[in-house]
């Protein structure tokens, strides 16, 4: 069975998509053959600092293998470097229909938002590309947050067409969600999820933030005026951070609306922060040793490259051979 999921390099890493993705990824490696893919073409279909898309490609990369996830047993790499992706999305898009795409409610939000003399054409032709991905590699499972089921769902109905116009040709991949799959908020809006992209000091906790940005962060996090600390959906702000301690303690939900009672906010955020700071340093040392030789991470992801390719360029070739390309 082989598995394949994405993660876009369009900011820092924070403990969103880490709690969300990335902390579940070293698991399926022991059952599936695992591919993970930075998907930087996914990010320039909105506007990236070259600079900082550079450090955000390295940085994501090495976190992954921070988090325990092992080039020797999964494939780590980048979008850009294996060109079937870009070739594959082209042919999809001869095959997709407007209407498809028109339906997806991420364009129709991130749209919404730019305005359509802003959005660029990539935006809307974003689940091509990750159909493509997918496809290429004969994949079965994709693990993906609730907000990407429908992109899944997507890519199994355009390997279907394909399939009848041309001859059964793709394997239909299944998205799986996780079941803890707790959507982190926004410690400064807890109406708003986590986001990369999300540029306020107090918004979200990066995964290589200093304990005393971490404490900051936390100390300031929205809450309400209500004092007892319970896990109450109606008080998004207390019920974001109790999430995120039951996550990084793995305590139950009792047994922390036990300790807390009677206690303040204050006391309950500084044990948050003692425990997220806990909980991070592990991954922040070994993404100190791995990063401390730059060329390490390239060759790391070089070597994805190479394994991967191989497996997408068969892939293509034999879309080209069933449409009749030469
Ligand atoms: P952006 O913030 O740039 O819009 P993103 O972080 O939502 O992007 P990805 O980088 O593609 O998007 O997400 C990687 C993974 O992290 C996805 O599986 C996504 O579901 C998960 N994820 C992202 N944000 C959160 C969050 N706040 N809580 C839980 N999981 C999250
Ligand atoms: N769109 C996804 C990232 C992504 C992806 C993929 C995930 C691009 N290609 C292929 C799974 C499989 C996101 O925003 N999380």
């Amino acid at each position: 069975m082989i598995l394949l999921s994405g993660i876009q390099p369009t900011g820092r890493l924070h403990i969103g998509n880490y709690l969300g993705a990335i902390q579940n990824w070293p698991e399926f490696q022991k059952k599936y053959t695992s591919l993970f893919c930075i998907v930087d073409y996914h990010a320039i279909t909105v506007y990236q600092d070259p600079k900082r898309l550079k450090q955000n490609i390295y940085e994501a990369a090495a976190l992954l293998f921070a988090a325990g996830i092992d080039q020797k047993k999964s494939i780590v790499f980048v979008q850009s470097h294996i060109s079937a992706h870009t070739e594959l999305a082209w042919i999809l898009n001869c095959i997709m229909p407007m209407g498809w795409l028109e339906r997806m409610t991420q364009f129709k939000d991130k749209s919404q938002k730019q305005g359509k003399e802003r959005v660029g054409v990539g935006l809307f032709d974003y689940p091509a590309l990750m159909a493509s991905d997918i496809l290429l590699y004969n994949v079965d499972v994709v693990p993906v947050g609730e907000d990407q089921k429908q992109h899944v769902e997507l890519t199994r109905d355009i390997a279907g067409r394909f399939n009848k116009l041309y001859g059964k040709t793709f394997k239909l991949p299944k998205a799986i969600i996780p079941e803890t799959g707790a959507r982190i908020m926004g410690l400064d809006d807890p109406d708003k999820k986590m986001s990369k992209s999300e540029k306020t000091y107090g918004h979200a906790i990066y995964l290589l933030d200093s304990p005393d940005d971490i404490r900051k962060k936390i100390m300031s996090a929205t809450t309400d005026s209500l004092r007892s600390i319970r896990f109450d959906k109606k008080r998004p702000g207390i019920y974001n951070l109790l999430t995120l301690y039951e996550r990084f303690s793995g305590d139950s939900r009792k047994d922390i609306e036990k300790r807390f009672q009677g206690k303040g906010y204050a006391k309950f955020k500084q044990e948050l922060a003692d425990i997220i700071i806990e909980g991070l340093r592990p991954l922040q040392n070994k993404y100190k040793e791995l990063t401390a030789n730059k060329n390490d991470i390239d060759t790391l992801i070089r070597q994805g490259a190479d394994k991967a390719r191989p497996m997408a360029e068969k892939t293509l070739r034999l879309v080209k051979t069933k449409m009749g390309l030469l």
